[in-house]
């Protein structure tokens, strides 16, 4: 069986771009913490008391006790043993810890294998948390890339649901498989999967109503739809997203460990980082699961979607 490894290529990184882009994005969390915490830090002498003040300031950043501890444990050896001298040893300490934290597996988007079409996304996640949103941020960004991009709307629950992204199907041009609110939103992603591969899409991404992870009839619907595209379309889905509200910071690191286990989520989008002073929430969240973060948003434009990138990420951050 083929296996779902090729790999979307991302637009050429301009890494300053990015940079540029997700400062604007973070400016909350920046403002109140990451830059505080340059300035605390570049402004004192290295002790044990500024290594303390700095541990206080990642967790008021929601970065989450488990990273946390690990980056201040490290710091604290390499200060007792003479390795960071002054206080600008202990900023690029932090920083190369936290670019680690948040590297890991690849991050571009996993699709079907060469010469198949189209590839399938599921996209999940609770009620609110940017799903629809974020489809149509990832929409536009696959458009860019000169993708043909088609809609699903299996979020046949919400009244209003199909609406929403049907006016988003409308503003960026992409064709859109709806079924009747209320139906069965496996259905409908039959009918999708079908209408995809009759048309020769390159995408199709499907939105879901949202569900928490302990909802036993909402998570087999989900399966359901797993198992009724990975009929019709060889490894399909060959992405689940899982959606995120990063301002619900901790919750949504429970989150990625739940939906982890049950959902076979391959990835995760962290929505309305801009929304939120805890952006250290993407270091809780990547520490939490050992599913990789593959874009963050930062608005509720089209084009407020990032793909994730750990050293871009870590310099946005600590950025003036
Ligand atoms: N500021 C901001 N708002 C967002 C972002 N993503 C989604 N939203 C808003 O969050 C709300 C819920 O989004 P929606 O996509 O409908 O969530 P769903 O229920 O998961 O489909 C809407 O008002 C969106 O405009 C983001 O990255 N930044
Ligand atoms: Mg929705």
């Amino acid at each position: 069986m083929p296996s779902a490894d090729c790999l979307i290529p991302l637009p050429v990184r301009f890494f300053k771009a990015v940079i540029s882009k997700l400062k604007d994005g973070l400016a909350k969390t920046r403002e109140v913490v990451f830059g505080g915490l340059k300035n605390l830090i570049l402004g004192r002498k290295l002790d044990e008391q500024l290594i303390n003040d700095v541990e206080v300031m990642l967790l008021q950043a929601d970065v989450g006790v488990a990273a946390t501890q690990k980056l201040i444990d490290s710091a604290r050896a390499d200060f007792k043993s003479g390795k960071l001298k002054e206080s600008k040893d202990l900023l690029e300490h932090l920083k190369a810890g936290l670019r680690e934290l948040l590297g890991g597996p690849q991050t571009e988007l996993r699709t079907a294998p060469e010469g198949f079409k189209p590839t399938v996304i599921l996209v999940t996640g609770i009620n609110g948390a940017g799903k629809t949103t974020s489809i149509a941020k990832l929409t536009h960004m696959l458009k860019q890339q000169g993708l043909s991009v088609m809609l699903g709307a299996c979020d046949t629950f919400r009244a209003g649901a199909v609406r929403q992204l049907e006016i988003w199907s409308e503003r960026l041009s992409a064709e859109i498989v709806k079924g009747q609110q209320g139906g069965d939103p496996a259905a409908v992603a039959f009918d999708a999967c079908k209408a995809a591969i009759a048309r020769g899409v390159d995408v199709l991404v499907l939105d879901t109503a949202g569900r928490l992870h302990t909802q036993d009839p909402l998570m087999r619907q989900l399966g359901k739809i797993r198992s009724v595209v990975g009929k019709q379309i060889e490894g399909g889905p060959h992405e689940t997203l899982l959606v995120l509200d990063a301002t619900t910071g901790q919750n949504a690191t429970r989150q990625a460990e739940e939906f982890g286990k049950v959902a076979g989520v391959t990835g995760i989008i962290l929505a309305k980082l801009d929304g939120t002073a805890k952006g250290g929430v993407v270091v809780a969240v990547r520490a939490a699961s050992s599913i990789p973060v593959k874009f963050v948003g930062v608005g509720e434009r089209p084009e407020d979607l990032q793909p994730f990138d750990a050293d871009a990420f870590v310099e946005a951050m600590f950025s003036e």
